[in-house]
């Protein structure tokens, strides 16, 4: 095989300055540091995490100009002095979490999302929505070669992220998950990765096309539509045999609302695993029912490297299936105003050639 010949220039798509807009252009392509690899990225899924970055709606600093994308799969096409564990070749994944300092508490007990020295791709540095991307070595995703890059890509936050949350919930097989934000791209993951753990799931979203495909594709057993439904917190409940609600609720919509009900219909010694991210919200519980039913409520963010290597697994043994659309690059504003509409029925993936 000859060797892969790096450009000098590469297309990418820029966020400038505050002003909410990607710009498609061509840019220098970077060399890796003496820890770190060069991935030609080939395909890259697009997060509602990047549009948060966009638009500024964390209190998080961005760096700026920034480069955005952490659903990045690709080719290995350099490497630093002091990487010897993966080859020029092959297949690597540039996830969120992109380096950490693998030293501190956090990180010495495998937390390490939860480094304050995390690097964080397309936030803190530069992502892969660029054909050529840098990682620390330790943390590029390992894809073995029979799994597509197209189709792996949105695993890469999405999947290992609802695997890591589905794990914390505790939900154990047989139970049953309600999963709010079903027909999106965490959403539509969570589905099948609660599906293969042999969890029953109860779907929240709202639309036509998102029942459809949670119900006739996605595997749930039943879906609750937010905007139709006169009380949710009762339908939910409705959908379990006993009607005393759901072992576990995975949050993982772009909306305050449901973080606020959650608790409300989670059965008794139930756990509420907060996922989503949208901008300035609270979470709310009503004190004397959270401490009569005993429940639990707590956070999860992305997942560490074993995580990740066991979500891929899950791929690669042919058990998740999720929508997936595949754009040109180019095309990244437009997805990001549908995305900005709730019109995305599962994952948009970029394709970094066009
Ligand atoms: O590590 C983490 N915690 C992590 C990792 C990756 C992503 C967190 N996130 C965060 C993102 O930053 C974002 O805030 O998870 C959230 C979901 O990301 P996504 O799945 O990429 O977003 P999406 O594809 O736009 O899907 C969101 C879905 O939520 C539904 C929408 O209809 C859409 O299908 N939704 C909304 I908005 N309000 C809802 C409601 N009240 C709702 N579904 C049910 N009830
Ligand atoms: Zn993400
Ligand atoms: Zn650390």
């Amino acid at each position: 095989m000859s060797p892969h010949k790096i450009p000098n220039e590469q297309w990418a798509q820029v966020i400038e300055d505050g002003n909410n807009k990607v710009e498609y252009k061509k840019i220098p392509v970077q060399k890796p540091g003496p820890d770190e690899v060069l991935v030609n990225i080939k395909f890259t899924g697009v997060c509602h995490t990047d549009l948060h970055a966009l638009n500024g709606d964390w209190p998080l600093d961005r760096k700026l100009p920034l480069i955005g994308g952490h659903e990045g799969a690709g080719v290995v096409v350099a490497r630093g002095d002091l990487v010897k564990d993966i080859e020029i070749g092959d297949h690597a994944g540039v996830k969120w979490l992109n380096g950490s300092c693998l030293a501190c508490d956090f990180c010495q007990q495998a937390d390490e999302p939860l480094c304050a020295k995390a690097l964080l791709s397309g936030y803190t540095v530069d992502g892969t929505f660029q054909q050529y991307c840098i990682a620390k070595a330790a943390h590029v995703a390992r894809i073995p070669k029979d799994v597509p890059l197209d189709a792996i890509s949105p695993v890469l936050c999405a999947g290992i992220t609802v695997y890591k949350g589905l794990k914390e919930s505790g939900a154990r097989p047989g139970e049953t998950v309600a999963i709010v934000g079903a027909g999106g791209g965490l959403g539509s993951l969570a589905q099948q990765y609660a599906k293969a753990m042999g969890l029953k799931v109860i779907a929240i979203d709202t639309g036509a096309d998102k029942k459809k495909a949670c119900l006739e594709q996605l595997g749930a057993d039943h879906f609750v539509d937010f905007m139709q439904s006169k009380d949710v917190v009762a339908d939910v409940k409705k959908a379990t045999p006993d009607g005393l609600g759901p072992h576990a609720v995975l949050l993982v919509a772009v909306n305050e609302k449901p973080f606020q009900q959650a608790a409300e219909y989670v059965r008794p010694r139930g756990t509420v695993v907060c996922i989503g991210l949208p901008s300035g919200a609270y979470l709310r519980a009503p004190v004397f029912d959270s401490v009569v039913k005993m429940v639990t409520i707590k956070g999860s963010y992305v997942g560490n490297r074993k995580d990740s290597a066991e979500a891929i697994e899950f791929f690669r043994r042919g058990l998740i299936n999720a929508p997936f659309k595949v754009v040109g690059m180019s095309e990244l504003q437009s997805v990001y105003d549908k995305m900005q509409q709730g019109e995305i029925v599962g994952r948009y993936v970029l394709d970094t050639s066009k």
